[in-house]
């Protein structure tokens, strides 16, 4: 089949999941084309079966804010008539399915037939896409779509809830590639980040609002106090600053190391023991499911779809959002006994295996087959 996919290039989770889901299905046979405004941050290496086609927006002073989806509507017309794309795959909803729709009625002018697959990633819905100045169009979208998915449970439950929706939306989860993640590094350079007897504690993000990183920080003050230790602030983003103001406060500076955006987050991960994932809201998270295929166990939050990824008292905890106490208290508990550590570590791979991507990505090629198939009858 050949696939077109529609994302954000960025570090962001719907990015990634979009351009490892290209990567496996061009070698499960399909060729993909990657429709973005940059080449996305995971897509290392193109090949015969994996295209890149970047969505120029020229400057034009007239306007105050330059028309992306139109430049990106224009973009999968020529590119669907180029290379006969036979599926759009947009993640995303704003404002890829807008845009995406667009393409296929001008498409259908000319008498060329695509299907849109809309994945709706969390944010896209939760945050943004429920604002009123948004709602309309994101209905719209999400109702003009051939197929919708959801990488939750509980993120179609808030689209059927927020929205009013006439489509049915399949469950497809977050998904990673446990092979990956089988690295024996022999050597993590544990020793550069903490002394043996030290546990290392990590975060992962795009430090906005929505990941509630000052409680991140405010847990592991108290961690440090009971168990010796480091934290390992991986991302960039607007609260990475405050943090740093924070750490400083509390005076745990020499004990915290702020990475910025990192293309190592698999090596930062081989040597911690812990993940903290403290959200306001989470469709799915990503960022606790790569701990996990690492061994790491993870201390979240229960909102959105955190407890569908994190098993409460198996791969790690999850309590109230903003339950700094109970949070604290939980990572205290796995991190002071070493055979506790042990039986988490053992446990949140073994959770991982749930989401391995051999599983996963078959389900989307369903969703393909049957969507293209149901599209040509009509
Ligand atoms: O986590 C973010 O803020 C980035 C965001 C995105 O849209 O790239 O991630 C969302 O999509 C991921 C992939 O489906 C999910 O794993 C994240 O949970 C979700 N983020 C939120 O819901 C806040």
């Amino acid at each position: 089949m050949k696939i077109g996919i529609v994302c954000y290039p960025t570090f962001g989770g719907s990015g990634v999941v979009a351009t490892e889901l290209g990567l496996e299905l061009s070698k499960r046979g399909h060729e993909i084309h990657f429709i973005t405004y940059r080449q996305p941050v995971r897509l290392e290496l193109l090949s015969e079966k994996v295209y890149f086609h970047e969505v120029n927006v020229p400057e034009y002073p007239l306007f105050h804010y330059q028309p992306y989806e139109l430049a990106l509507s224009s973009k999968l017309v020529d590119m669907v008539k180029l290379h006969k794309i036979e599926v759009l795959h947009v993640h995303y909803a704003i404002p890829h399915a807008y845009a995406a729709f667009m393409a296929q009625q001008m498409l259908k002018e000319e008498g060329i037939y695509v299907p849109i697959v809309t994945t709706l990633h969390g944010t896209d819905i939760t945050l943004v896409g429920s604002h009123p100045f948004y709602k309309p169009a994101v209905t719209f979208s999400i109702n003009k779509s051939d197929a919708v998915t959801s990488v939750s449970a509980s993120l179609k439950q808030d689209t059927e809830r927020l929205f009013n929706i006439k489509k049915d939306i399949h469950v497809v989860p977050n998904f990673i590639d446990l092979e990956k993640y089988n690295h024996e590094f022999t050597d993590c350079q544990r020793d550069m980040m903490a002394e043996p007897e030290e546990r290392i504690v990590t975060h992962v993000s795009n430090f906005r609002d929505v990941k509630n990183i000052p409680d991140v920080v405010e847990i592991f003050y108290r961690i440090q106090k009971e168990v010796p230790s480091k934290l390992m602030m991986v991302g960039e983003g607007p609260e990475r600053k405050p943090a740093e103001e924070l750490v400083e406060k509390l005076g745990i500076k020499d004990r915290v190391v702020f990475f910025g955006n990192s293309n190592e987050v698999d090596r930062i991960l081989c040597f911690s023991d812990l993940f903290l994932l403290p959200s306001q809201t989470e469709s799915f998270g990503l960022a606790a499911l790569e701990a996990m295929a690492s061994s790491v166990p993870v201390v979240s939050t229960n909102s959105g779809g955190l407890g569908e990824v994190n098993t409460d008292g198996y791969s790690g905890y999850l309590s109230d959002v903003g339950d700094v106490a109970d949070m604290s208290a939980n990572a205290i508990k796995i991190l002071k006994d070493k055979n506790t550590l042990k039986t988490f570590k053992l446990n949140a791979k073994a959770q991982s295996q749930k989401f391995d991507l051999r599983a996963i990505v078959p389900q989307y090629e369903a969703i393909y087959k049957e969507t293209l198939k149901k599209f040509l009858v009509v």
